[in-house]
């Protein structure tokens, strides 16, 4: 059969990533080169991950894309930036280069609730494409032209987006500062405040704020260099105290940056500042940092925490939190992830 021997299919499935120091701000809107460097942890995949199998057939009419089961356009700026980006590096003598594609992408966790869903969704597109085109080298460059914050997602374990100095955007890459296996207790708990789509995205929410907030400029040229050290620096020696400090205050600096934005965005709610006054609480009974809360554009939390704390918190915050009503909208249920 023709058809079968002239297909070639590949599927992927990559995971998601929870900033530390968070990006929040672009120079060039077209390659997403950020105003900053980012600092994350990416998560393994056995509870949140994006899977995507991409099939090439030259029986293919026309190139399809279908998320969560839903068939999207295929013209889209990103995913033709990154498709185009691929096929440049490809060697152009590969006999399906020009065959139509397939694409079939899933998220096994709510799609833009700022939950990192285009981060796990962009590295694992351009994981597979990388793949079905056979291409070499780093692909986090590419990843980043999907959506910023996906670079992070191609590398395990702690990984530094590193803002770059060129205006090509070559040297805007990710590169991981530490494996997983460097800190192995570490645990991220996400506290699903509300899985609704969120009201602006962080696309035009970042733009608003590069146009308006002069607390912005200052974070990215003045905060941000040094906190990206001393994290880094935590990270290495394993100081927990330390990490939890930086990663609270930055994920409260980016949220005050939202809310200097003019109008401003707004991405916590009630319940995402009661998680908050829940754990400055319970750090200060334990008499030092214990678990760290970091919120992204969305009113879920994710809490960093080290494996012996977490069955202490989750009591903590089932206990504060009670568990959904069936006309409840916003709750909170704990899901615990390993960051390996
Ligand atoms: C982060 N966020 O560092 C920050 C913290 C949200 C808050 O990266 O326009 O979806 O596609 O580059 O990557 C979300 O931004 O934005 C994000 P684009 P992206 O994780």
């Amino acid at each position: 059969d023709t058809y079968y021997s002239n297909m070639k299919v590949v599927t992927c499935i990559a995971p998601v990533n929870i900033a530390v120091i968070k990006y929040w701000g672009k120079r060039d809107e077209d390659l997403i080169l950020p105003l900053n460097d980012s600092l994350s942890g990416t998560l393994s995949t056995e509870f949140m991950c994006a899977k995507t199998s991409i099939l090439a057939s030259p029986s293919l009419q026309e190139n399809r894309f279908w998320l969560n089961g839903i068939e999207q356009s295929f013209n889209n700026r990103r995913l033709e930036s990154c498709l185009k980006e691929v096929k440049r590096r490809a060697n152009q003598a590969l006999p399906h280069l020009n065959w139509n594609i397939s694409i079939c992408s899933k998220n096994n966790f709510p799609t833009a609730a700022g939950l990192a869903s285009s981060a796990a969704g962009y590295a694992c597109l351009v994981y597979a494409l990388a793949t079905l085109y056979e291409i070499q080298g780093d692909i986090s460059g590419i990843a980043r032209i999907g959506s910023g914050s996906a670079c992070r997602s191609v590398y395990g374990g702690w990984v530094q987006w590193c803002k770059g100095t060129t205006s090509d955007g070559g040297d805007c890459i990710a590169r991981q500062i530490a494996p997983a296996s460097h800190w192995p207790e570490m645990r991220v708990l996400i506290l699903v405040v509300n899985d609704a789509r969120k009201k602006y995205s962080s696309t035009s929410g970042m733009r608003s704020s590069v146009e308006t907030s002069q607390l912005l400029k200052y974070r990215a040229s003045e905060i941000v260099p040094h906190r990206l050290s001393e994290i880094t620096e935590a990270i290495k020696n394993k100081d927990f105290e330390k990490f939890a400090e930086i990663t609270m205050k930055d994920s409260n600096q980016f949220h005050a940056v939202c809310l200097d934005t003019y109008p401003p965005c707004i991405y916590m709610n009630d319940v995402s500042h009661c998680i908050v006054d829940v754990i400055h609480a319970y750090n200060e009974y334990k008499t030092c940092n214990k678990v760290a809360y970091t919120f992204d554009a969305g009113p879920n939390a994710c809490l960093y925490l080290l494996e012996s704390e977490v069955e202490e918190v989750l009591s903590v915050i089932n206990y504060v939190f009670s568990p959904p009503t069936a006309n409840s909208e916003e709750y909170v249920k704990g899901l615990t992830v390993s960051i390996k």
